[in-house]
């Protein structure tokens, strides 16, 4: 039941609803009355995390009128609206981002000045919304934004996992995972404890006549668990739209059953039920494009993918309308396979809970969803097993059968002659035991399918899709490159270049529409521009050389080339070809003369990111980077020509740290394996350079900032299948330059080589899967290339100015706009004007 204030005394409430701040000093009334009152803290045991969490209340008051509002005036305005499904939201920090947005940050700093703190020290107290592995789950956080900042009417839908991914320590040059337990203070959460879902779990399926004589199935039995529902405020940039991310939590369900059993002496067994509960939202995933079929995962992606549709439902049905309608109310979309479970689920809905017949809710459902591929590696292709699904979620396996069984007729009518086809594009993979296809449910259950970059989106169709785009056409699968917030990527992370950028544009439009950037290039031979933008590069070396002294205590030179590979470790995206070419340019630094190594360019190469806990390879990596970094700073030789560094712990808000400071970033996957790829962007959006194979984004970065500002190198993704099959059966021959960096490492040069020899017969031995070595001679000459045009530092200058100038198109904005267009077919809800 919806209770409100009745129509006479709204007036009353009116005058009494709060304004927020506007100057410095009612900032710090609110902030040091919400220390004072919210916290229980006074001026005599105020630090500054105190102060953070003043300022972030003070804050969050704000933030929930606006949101309140826009919730009032999605409500009201009865236009479809988007959800975007998603098991991780790789947030960040939440404080900067809002008084940005707010259009605050001034009068907080000022205020908070006055009471004796600095902003910058305030707002790093902040603990990492880390719920999510990487680019995937930052991609639909940055998504966030653009949708709240374009005005869209949208909610994220995710879990509120208590543990996000683990924080890395790197002990002895190894890496050891630590739980992220980040929930002891957030503010940003509103925990909606009469919002609640009952999610059903195992039980059988039966079937009954109805009252006409028709069978229906009915799921009865197993166990519930409760969803709970915690509120995020999602701000927008410059408007007073904020949108909704809902999180659920799972709560043991307060049946009868369980205070039987506390009535009974069961106390110890009932809080045993309850914290079995609370373990499907307990943790994330830790793995990055790896899928490993684990029950608690299958059940973590039915919770939640329940819960959300229990919720959008119910809020269709408010509006009364007909069912059929629903497609016309509600775009849903499934980033990656995780949630795919969202389409048999509404499909039970709608024939066993609504009564709809078969073909009328197939004809909704698939009209509703939308699927989003983030891979072509095979080893992230979800598949869960028959049996498993069969015991977890029977009616669905039912479900899934029959979606199977018809769409398998239609394939038999549509291509008699092909017997084989079937099996290529059944759901279910004939295996022992037999498996279930996500990636082809979510496809078949879908209207657009789309990659994330262009070449990702013609590989899909010509690999792992191929029979379906004969089956479906060609105009089921689209291509939405990704692209990023410059809110946070250039505004909050390197607010001297926004700011620098706004004095040449007249201003911050930029940060609404980044093709604007375009203008720059007037500036390209303006000294003075030229000059401060240097100047702001260096500054922010400074202060990452700053963050490398206090947390690896090594000093580096901020006038060496800053070389930056920093995203998650995974073989494919190639950390090794990285390494393998540091060694290489130290075995050459130890040939020179004292003479020559003062004419190298000094170089620092920085490293960062997590390996998954089982992911062996990964770690070795990591222990290989580290031991290099031991040998090479500590070597006297060496000096500042090469620093080599692991920064522990990669994460958002280290991110904004290091990426406006690079002057070199590595993209340098084997071609055709990464994606997308974002961080490529952000460099670029923040004047550093960046090395890369021609693979996911880097193709479309080449085309808009032209080939002469991008040092790409190796073999191409056409050319790979050959190539690996060349190291099998033909005769190949390591490079020279690349076995002198086995033979350094197997001398041990960094440490017990028994360490490292997975790593390097993965490439002599075993067939070389990810072509390092064939990339390796390409790769080395390009970097000496990179020294080179170093070296011609008005060129350089021109290179970076004229990168930035043309990243327009990279925004996330514009991917919403080609989301919500191309397959969503929403419009945005600008927020209503005050009477
Ligand atoms: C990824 C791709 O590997 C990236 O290339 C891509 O940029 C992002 C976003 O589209 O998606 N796919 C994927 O599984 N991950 C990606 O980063 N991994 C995770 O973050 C879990």
């Amino acid at each position: 039941v919806e209770a409100s204030i009745p129509e006479p005394q709204r007036a009353a409430w009116k005058k009494f609803t709060p304004k927020g701040f506007t100057t410095p000093e009612e900032f710090e009334k609110e902030c040091v009355r919400h220390i004072e009152t919210t916290l229980a803290r006074s001026l005599y045991n105020c630090d500054e995390f105190a102060t953070y969490a003043g300022t972030a209340l003070a804050f969050r008051d704000r933030l929930v009128l606006d949101w309140n509002k826009t919730q009032q005036n999605q409500t009201f305005a009865d236009q479809k609206r988007v959800y975007y499904l998603s098991l991780e939201f790789l947030m960040g920090r939440a404080l900067d981002n809002a008084m940005l947005n707010v259009g605050m940050k001034d009068v907080a700093a000022k205020g908070l000045s006055e009471l004796g703190f600095r902003m910058e020290d305030i707002v790093s107290q902040e603990h990492d919304a880390a719920l999510g592995n990487g680019g995937l789950g930052r991609l639909a956080a940055c998504f966030l934004d653009s949708l709240a900042s374009l005005n869209y009417p949208a909610w994220g839908y995710g879990l509120r996992y208590r543990y996000g991914i683990f924080k890395q320590e790197i002990v002895d040059g190894y890496q050891v995972e630590v739980p992220d337990y980040w929930l002891d203070f957030n503010p940003w959460e509103f925990a909606r404890h009469d919002i609640t879902v009952d999610i059903q779990f195992y039980g059988h399926v039966s079937k009954y006549q109805d009252d006409n004589g028709t069978s229906i199935s009915v799921w009865e039995g197993g166990e519930i668990v409760q969803a709970v529902a915690y509120d995020v405020p999602v701000p927008g940039y410059q408007t007073e739209n904020t949108n909704n991310l809902r999180l659920w939590a799972s709560k043991a369900a307060s049946g009868e059953f369980d205070f039987q059993k506390f009535n009974s002496g069961e106390y110890e067994s009932s809080v045993a039920d309850q914290q079995r509960a609370e373990t499907i939202s307990a943790v994330l995933y830790p793995n990055d494009n790896l899928e490993r079929g684990k029950e608690l995962r299958l059940k973590q992606q039915y919770f939640w993918c329940a819960a959300s549709l229990y919720d959008i439902v119910r809020r269709f049905k408010k509006t009364k309308r007909s069912w059929k309608d629903f497609p016309t109310q509600v775009a849903i979309q499934l980033n990656d396979t995780h949630p795919t479970l969202a389409i048999p689920e509404l499909q039970r809905i709608l024939v066993d809970q609504e009564g709809l017949d078969w073909e009328e809710a197939w004809s909704i459902v698939s009209k509703t969803f939308g699927y989003t591929n983030h891979t072509v590696l095979p080893e992230a292709l979800e598949k869960w097993s028959v049996p498993l699904f069969q015991h977890l979620l029977p009616r669905h396996l039912q479900i899934i059968y029959d979606i199977n069984l018809n769409f398998l007729h239609y394939v038999e009518r549509t291509f008699p002659k092909d017997r084989d086809m079937l099996s290529r594009v059944s759901i279910i993979e004939e295996s022992n035991p037999k498996m279930i296809r996500m990636a082809f449910l979510a496809l078949i259950g879908s209207h657009k399918v789309n990659g994330v970059a262009e070449l990702h989106s013609d590989l899909i169709k010509t690999t792992i899709f191929k029979d379906f785009v004969k089956v479906f056409g060609p105009d089921k699968f689209t291509n939405v490159t990704n692209g990023i917030t410059p809110r946070r990527w250039l505004h909050q992370a390197n607010p001297r270049l926004s700011e620098l950028i706004a004095s040449k544009l007249g201003g911050h439009e930029f940060l609404k529409d980044l093709t604007l950037l375009h203008k720059l290039e007037n500036y390209v031979d303006d000294k003075e521009f030229r000059k401060e933008f240097q100047e702001i590069k260096y500054a922010n070396k400074v202060r990452l050389a700053k963050h490398i002294k206090e947390a690896n205590g090594v000093s580096v030179n901020p006038s060496a080339l800053f070389d930056v590979q920093v995203k998650r470790i995974h073989e494919y995206k190639r950390q090794q070809l990285n390494i393998f070419g540091v060694i290489h340019r130290y075995l050459a630094i130890k040939a020179m003369s004292p003479e020559e190594r003062k004419k190298l360019v000094p170089r620092v190469s920085i490293f960062g990111g997590k390996a998954a806990p089982g992911y062996w390879m990964a770690k070795t990596v990591i222990h290989l980077i580290n031991q290099v970094g031991k040998v090479v700073n500590n070597d006297k030789d060496v000096g500042d020509a090469l620093k080599v560094i692991f920064l522990e712990d990669y994460n958002v808000s280290k991110a904004e740290i290091i990426t406006p400071a690079s002057d070199i970033s590595e993209h340098i996957s084997t071609a055709g394996t990464e994606a997308s790829g974002t961080s490529n962007m952000k460099f670029c959006l923040n004047g550093g350079l960046i090395i890369g194979t021609c693979d996911g984004a880097n193709i479309e970065i080449t085309r808009e900032i032209g080939e002469n500002n991008i040092f790409l190198f190796g073999n191409l993704a056409e050319d790979v299948e050959d190539l690996r099959h060349s190291h099998l059966y033909g005769t190949y021959t390591l490079d020279s330059s690349l076995q002198a960096v086995f033979d350094a490492i197997s001398d041990g040069m960094f440490g017990d080589a028994s360490h490292f020899s997975a790593l390097v017969n993965g490439i002599v031995e075993h067939g070389d899967y990810y072509l390092v070595s064939d990339d390796f001679a390409s790769y080395c000459k390009t970097q000496d290339l990179i020294d080179e045009a170093y070296k011609n530092q008005e060129e350089w200058w021109t290179k970076c100015i004229t990168t930035v100038a043309r990243m327009g198109f990279f925004s996330s904005d514009r991917c919403i706009d080609e989301y919500a267009e191309m397959i969503w077919n929403v419009e945005p809800l600008p927020p209503k004007q005050e009477q």
